[in-house]
């Protein structure tokens, strides 16, 4: 079933709403498999229709099925072109500037026939398909690639972006779209920064070396962090790593159908708290992947979400000592029927070859 189909049975169970007017680009993406398209009409049975600029609409023939492609001429208003298509009927619309939103209100007769539903296909994206899953698995299979990369090139004396280039480049030439992030190789002091990014800085000697990275395939992304060392670590260095592996794995086990996010990113902070360090734990335990890095479901303090099979969800504790360095690892993983899988894996100690 593919998953304009998903949404029209829901669409036909549910009487409000008679179209469903997709504009996000991200959402778009997920429709249809094609980035370029402006809007996205979906009624309740029978073909979509994609509205798309002249840029873009011979690619838009060529790489999408199963739904009509209409040319968005210059000067054309598509909101009038699609209260033409709709009639008098009730629309769901996923998101729209302020300004947009007006204009299509005007256009359909008035907001009273529009629905925000943006919260509706967050909903339908937080379980992913057999074929995401797929997707998924192999952008994982590429990040997988970049940090085996990453553990042999890390050593004093080589600089941060030499590493991201080699890492980079390896996971292009298997196969991967580009990176889901701009890769982070953050050494020395400033591993303590979550987002360190990548810089000059040439790898010291006794340097904590957070590697954070991911590839895109297919739209799809993956994310996955490990931590090395250049050279040997003191008592400290392991302690804090240790304790961040006791926290990732604890978290791992927990992850289930039915668990709360909040649970899992208890179950990591609690192990980082007693051993002393919670207040350096300064980020969530994790975040959805799909299409977008970073989307729902969330797994930290706060959250509101509860995990289902088929969510795919980062598991990312870390500690960050300013002026001293961190330690972060992160793995991408499936909610299973009864568990969880990890989708990136490997390198889960902080020792690299030198
Ligand atoms: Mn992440």
């Amino acid at each position: 079933m593919t998953k304009t189909n998903a949404l029209q049975q829901t669409m036909l169970k549910n009487d409000k709403v008679d179209f469903f007017l997709i504009f996000n680009n991200v959402n778009l993406t997920y429709f249809t498999g094609f980035p370029g398209g402006t809007a996205l009409l979906i009624p309740k049975q029978g073909e979509s229709t994609l509205y798309v600029s002249a840029v873009n609409y011979e690619q838009a023939k060529a790489e999408t099925d199963d739904l009509s492609v209409e040319l968005l001429k210059r000067g054309e208003n598509l909101m009038q072109k699609i209260a033409a298509k709709t009639a008098s009927n009730k629309l769901a619309v996923d998101s729209l500037s302020i300004e947009s939103w007006r204009a299509l209100a005007k256009a359909v007769g008035g907001e009273e026939k529009l629905e925000p539903a943006s919260n509706f296909i967050r909903e339908l994206r937080i379980v992913k398909d057999q074929q995401e899953i797929q997707l998924i698995r192999e952008a994982c299979n590429l990040a997988n690639i970049g940090v085996q990369t990453a553990s042999q090139f890390i050593r004093p004396g080589v600089k941060e972006k030499e590493v991201a280039a080699e890492v980079e480049y390896a996971m292009r030439k298997r196969g991967s779209d580009g990176t889901s992030f701009d890769t982070i190789i953050a050494s020395g002091a400033s591993s303590a920064y979550p987002h360190g990014s990548c810089s000059d800085r040439t790898i010291q000697e006794g340097d904590l070396v957070v590697v954070d990275l991911g590839a895109t395939y297919k739209f799809y992304r993956s994310d996955v962090t490990r931590t090395f060392i250049a050279g040997k670590a003191s008592e400290k260095q392991i302690k804090i790593y240790e304790t961040v592996k006791l926290a990732q794995q604890k978290a791992f086990r927990s992850i289930k159908p039915s668990i709360l996010g909040r649970d899992v990113d208890g179950i990591a902070r609690g192990v980082i708290e007693e051993a002393g360090f919670g207040e350096f734990f300064v980020h969530n335990l994790g975040h959805g992947v799909g299409l977008e890095i970073h989307e729902a479901p969330i797994l930290s303090p706060d959250s509101k979400d509860t995990l289902a099979a088929s969510n795919v969800v980062t598991d990312e504790p870390g500690i960050y000592l300013p002026g001293f360095g961190g330690v972060r690892i992160e793995d991408t993983i499936l909610v299973t029927a009864d568990g969880a899988e990890k989708l990136t894996s490997g390198f889960y100690s902080l020792e690299t070859k030198l």
